[in-house]
């Protein structure tokens, strides 16, 4: 047995270069370290509180190489199972010590997952407008920019700032206030506007682009079958978040009545959210991350589960997600099996400089880069001129006043 690597300390960085990102450093005494990320937007001083309080005492002195021991340690031994706050703090201690595992063998971390079964990383960006044309602007913006799948949302006749369109072309970021800002909601708006959409990008960009739309958890199961059917002559590669997915045999219906990929899972936290929607086959693609998920030791168990029934992945990668999160990402795409596609919103120069890393983009596709480890680091100078800005996500209400899914 090589000899143990023993952690010597654990510290939490908040910080925010332009956006809230909880990082963990966990150092061991042969010099090694390895970063976890552990951001939950507009939520994040309960997860530094968690992972000092109830995680780190925990961690000092512990072989650092047994990742798997830690993970069930901290999952069964909280009791209290599960929840965006305990899985995030799971998933900073997982990426660190994968992180630590990797360096102190000097291979990238893909090579411990089972090697690479791809060149490169699917990606899809974000393009988004005022109207039908910006967006469709927007698209082209980034198929002159070598991407082969593209996410479009477009503003609704009505509805004042609704999901995923920005002002900011480059960067989404919808925590913005202290207090969550007010935002109005109208489903029969948008049914009739979402069709009009993909029906002008396939005119002006014909059949081969990738086309993604979000929903973001805004209609019901009928209504969302509706426009499920409404994008079929689009051929979307998926239709994410068509409702809530608190009762997963909503998705069955939906299922039922329309054959445009479904997606959903960016909220989950581990298998058990995912279960029946997999079993029962409702889904196409699951959304479910390394930092959501309690790491790349449960993720790739959820992604084993859904191969069996062939549910592909879709993880995940807004921008609050560390470049931490996307960097263990790419490393389990790049390995996972039944790879679907990997979310791309690129994060700002400043938060960038914040977390230098090893990946890269070329051609539509990310590659994790060949450094040891995940490739992520967080430079703690930079990240301490930029403090905690508290923010929170948004809410939505319906036109007549009644509080809805954001
Ligand atoms: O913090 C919330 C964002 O992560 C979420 O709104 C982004 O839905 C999202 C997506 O698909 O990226
Ligand atoms: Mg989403």
């Amino acid at each position: 047995m090589p000899p143990p690597l023993r952690i010597r300390s654990a510290r939490v960085i908040v910080t925010s270069p332009g956006r809230n990102f909880v990082t963990l450093k966990i150092e061991t005494d042969q010099g090694v370290y390895g970063v976890g990320d552990g951001t939950l937007n507009g939520r994040e001083t309960a997860v530094v509180a968690y992972l000092e309080g109830h995680v780190i005492p925990a961690l000092i002195g512990r072989d650092a190489r047994s990742i798997e021991d830690i993970w069930q340690y901290l999952y069964r031994g909280a009791y209290w199972r599960r929840g965006p706050v305990t899985m995030r703090a799971i998933a900073a201690v997982d990426m660190a010590l994968w992180d630590i595992k990797a360096k102190a063998l000097g291979v990238p971390l893909y090579d411990l997952l089972g090697g690479p079964s791809r060149d490169g990383v699917l990606v899809y960006g974000h393009a988004n407008g005022a109207d039908v044309e910006e967006t469709a602007d927007e698209v082209a913006r980034y198929l002159e920019a070598g991407y082969k799948a593209v996410r479009a949302q477009t503003g609704v006749p009505g509805v004042a700032k609704p999901y995923g369109v920005s002002r900011d072309k480059d960067f989404y970021e919808p925590a913005e206030g202290e207090l969550p800002v007010e935002t109005i909601w109208s489903t029969p708006a948008y049914l009739r506007q979402a069709p009009k959409l993909f029906e002008a990008l396939r005119l002006r960009f014909g059949d081969e682009p990738e086309l993604l739309h979000d929903v973001h958890h805004r209609l019901t199961p009928n209504e969302a079958a509706q426009l499920g059917k409404s994008l079929e002559p689009y051929r979307l590669f998926w239709m994410e978040d068509p409702t809530p997915a608190e009762n997963q045999e909503g998705f069955a219906h939906i299922r039922r009545h329309t054959t445009t990929p479904i997606a959903v899972g960016e909220v989950f936290n581990s298998l058990w959210d995912a279960k029946e929607l997999i079993q029962s086959q409702s889904i196409d693609y699951l959304r479910a991350t390394v930092l959501g998920c309690g790491g790349i030791t449960h993720l790739r168990r959820i992604a084993d589960f859904a191969a069996i029934w062939q549910v592909r992945t879709g993880c995940h990668g807004a921008t609050d997600l560390s470049p931490i999160t996307t960097a263990c990402a790419l490393h389990f795409d790049t390995w996972v099996p039944n790879f679907g596609i990997q979310e791309y919103m690129r994060h700002t120069a400043a938060t960038d400089a914040v977390f230098p890393h090893a990946y890269s983009f070329a051609d539509g596709r990310l590659h994790p880069g060949d450094a040891p480890g995940h490739g992520a680091d967080i430079d703690e100078a930079e990240a301490a001129k930029h403090p905690y800005v508290p923010r929170q996500l948004p809410v939505a209400r319906l036109t007549d006043g009644t509080m809805w899914n954001w």
